[in-house]
C-alpha cells in the first residue's frame, strides 16, 4: 500500500498546515485575500469564499471579514460581482481591468457601487455555505462582531438576484451568461455554444496572464477574443440582464448545485438568527427538483449543461455535472449513480486518477494541462470529497481527502494539477488550494460538523 501524508508523524500535518497559513498570509492584502499576487492580484468571489473555509481555523475573524469585504461591494440588484478590484493595484496588473468593466458609470442602473471598481459578472454562490461553516467554527465571536445578522440579507439578496435575473427558461434555475461565471472559464462544454460569438480583434486588448502563465495551459487567442465580446455585450447594456442579448446562456448543474447547498446553508444561518428557516429548506428543494427534472440525465449517469439559446443539452462530461453530490437530498438512485461515475472510466476517482479531472478522460477535448479542459483544481476537490462523505461514502472521501492533502504539500499549493500525476501547473501559493487544504486538516479524524 502506498504510504501517504496522513501517515505519517503528525509534524508533517503540522509543517503542511504552517505553510498554507503563510500563503494564506502573504496574500492578504488587509481587508481581502488574493488568489494569487502574480496571476490574479485582486478579489475574486468564489476564491474569497473557499479561502473563508480555511482562514475559519486560522483566524474566524479574519474570515469574517474575508466574506465582508467581498459583500461590501455587491451591486444593489443583489449581484455579488466577481472580481473587487483594489484600487491600489495598477490598471496592467491583470486584464480585463476596472477601465474595461467601468461598473461605476455602466452599471450605474443595475445598481453597482459607486466607490468601489467591480466586474459586472458573478460567479457560483458558494458564499452562504462559507458563512454558516465560519460561524459555525466560532459562533461567538460571530455573535459578538453581528457577523450573522449583518450578513444574512446580503446572502439572500444574492440568492434572490440569481433566481429572479438569471431564470432565462422559467426552469427555476439561474444561467451563466459568461464562460468566467461557472468559474471553469475554459471547459470544453463552452466550445458550442461560443462559436455563435463573434470574437473581439486580437488588437482590441491585451491579454496580461500569459506573462505570468505558459500559454499552453492557458485559453487560446480567439476563446479570449469571445470572453471579451461577451462582457462588453453585457456591459454595453448596463448590465442589465432584461436588456443585455446574452448570446452565450447555459444552465450549469455545479453552479445551481452550490446554489441548493447554499441555500441549506441559509436556514442554518436563519435559524442561528431566530428566524424561520422553512422558507430557505423549501428553496432548496424546489431547486433540487429542478436541477433533476432538467439536467440530469439517464444515459450520461450523470448531469449535463444545458445550452439556453440553442435549447439543447451539451453532450460534454465536465467535473460540473459531479458536483450535485453536495446536494443532501438528492434522489438515492442518482446520487448511486454519481458515484459510479465518479469512479468510472471518465473521472477514475481513486483509480486511474490522483484528483478528479476537470473534464471527462476520454472526452476527445481532454487535455491534462490545458485550463478546465482536464487538469484537477483543488476547490472542486473539496467540493467532491464534502459529496462522497454526504453519501455515505467515507472511504472514497478520506482516501480523495488523503490525495489533496498529499498534492497540495507537493505541488506547493498549486493552481491545478495534472490528474494522472499531480504534478503542479498554473500558479502556485494559490489562495483556495491552502485554504482547502487547512480546512481538510483541520477535519482529518473528527466528524463533519452541521452541513
Ligand atoms: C477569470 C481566480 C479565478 C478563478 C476561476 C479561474 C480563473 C479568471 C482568469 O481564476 O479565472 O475569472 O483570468 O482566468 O478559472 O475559477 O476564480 O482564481
Amino acid at each position: 500500500m502506498t504510504r501517504t501524508l496522513t501517515d505519517r508523524p503528525a509534524h508533517t500535518q503540522d509543517r503542511l498546515r504552517q505553510d498554507a497559513a503563510r500563503v494564506l498570509l502573504t496574500n492578504w492584502t488587509g481587508t481581502a485575500t488574493v488568489p494569487s499576487h502574480t496571476l490574479y492580484p485582486h478579489q475574486w468571489s468564489w476564491d474569497s469564499a473557499f479561502i473563508a473555509i480555511g482562514l475559519r481555523h486560522l483566524s474566524p475573524r479574519r474570515a469574517q471579514r474575508e466574506l465582508e469585504s467581498l459583500l461590501g461591494a455587491q451591486w444593489a440588484d443583489g449581484r455579488i460581482p466577481h472580481i473587487v478590484f483594489n484600487p491600489g493595484v495598477p490598471l496592467d496588473a491583470y486584464f480585463p481591468s476596472p477601465d474595461f468593466w467601468r461598473s461605476s458609470t455602466a452599471g450605474r442602473a443595475a445598481g453597482a457601487p459607486s466607490s468601489t471598481e467591480t466586474s459586472g459578472i458573478v460567479q457560483p454562490p458558494v458564499h452562504a455555505l462559507a458563512a454558516a461553516l465560519v460561524h459555525e467554527r466560532d459562533p461567538e465571536t460571530s455573535r459578538r462582531r453581528g457577523f450573522l445578522s449583518r450578513i444574512y440579507p446580503r446572502l439572500v439578496a444574492w440568492h434572490d438576484y440569481l433566481l429572479r435575473d438569471r431564470d432565462f427558461t422559467g426552469h427555476g434555475l439561474a444561467s451563466v451568461v459568461h464562460p468566467w461565471e461557472p468559474g471553469m472559464d475554459n471547459s470544453p462544454c463552452w466550445d458550442g455554444p461560443l462559436q455563435r460569438i463573434t470574437p473581439a480583434p486580437a488588437a482590441s486588448f491585451r491579454r496580461v496572464d500569459l506573462t505570468h502563465g505558459d500559454a499552453a495551459d492557458r485559453p487560446t487567442d480567439l476563446d479570449y477574443g469571445r470572453y471579451v465580446r461577451l462582457a462588453a455585450d453585457y456591459r454595453d447594456h448596463g448590465y442589465r440582464d432584461a436588456r443585455s442579448p446574452h448570446a452565450f446562456a447555459v444552465e450549469d448543474p455545479g453552479f445551481n448545485a452550490l446554489l441548493i447547498a447554499s441555500e441549506h446553508a441559509l436556514a442554518r444561518i436563519a435559524q442561528a438568527l431566530g428566524h424561520d428557516p422553512r422558507p430557505h429548506h423549501d428553496r432548496a428543494e424546489a431547486l433540487t427538483d429542478s436541477l433533476v427534472r432538467h439536467l440530469w440525465q439517464p444515459h450520461a449517469g450523470m448531469f449535463l449543461c444545458r445550452d439556453v439559446r440553442a435549447d439543447a443539452v451539451i453532450e460534454d462530461k465536465s467535473v460540473t455535472g459531479l458536483l450535485p453530490l453536495v446536494v443532501p437530498s438528492l434522489p438515492q438512485h442518482i446520487a448511486d449513480t454519481l458515484l459510479r461515475t465518479a469512479s468510472g472510466d471518465h473521472f477514475g476517482l481513486g483509480s486511474t486518477t490522483v484528483l478528479t479531472p476537470s473534464y471527462d478522460l476520454l472526452g476527445s477535448a481532454f487535455d491534462p494541462a490545458r485550463y478546465w479542459r482536464g487538469p484537477a483544481w483543488f476547490n472542486i476537490n473539496w467540493i467532491l470529497e464534502r459529496g462522497l462523505r454526504l453519501h455515505g461514502a467515507d472511504s472514497q472521501a478520506d482516501a480523495l481527502r488523503r490525495a489533496v492533502l498529499e498534492a497540495a504539500g507537493a505541488s506547493h499549493f498549486a493552481e491545478y494539477v495534472d490528474p494522472y500525476t499531480g504534478e503542479g501547473r498554473g500558479a502556485t501559493s494559490f489562495s483556495w488550494t491552502a485554504a482547502v487544504t487547512i480546512d481538510l486538516l483541520a477535519r482529518s479524524g473528527e466528524r463533519e460538523e452541521s452541513r
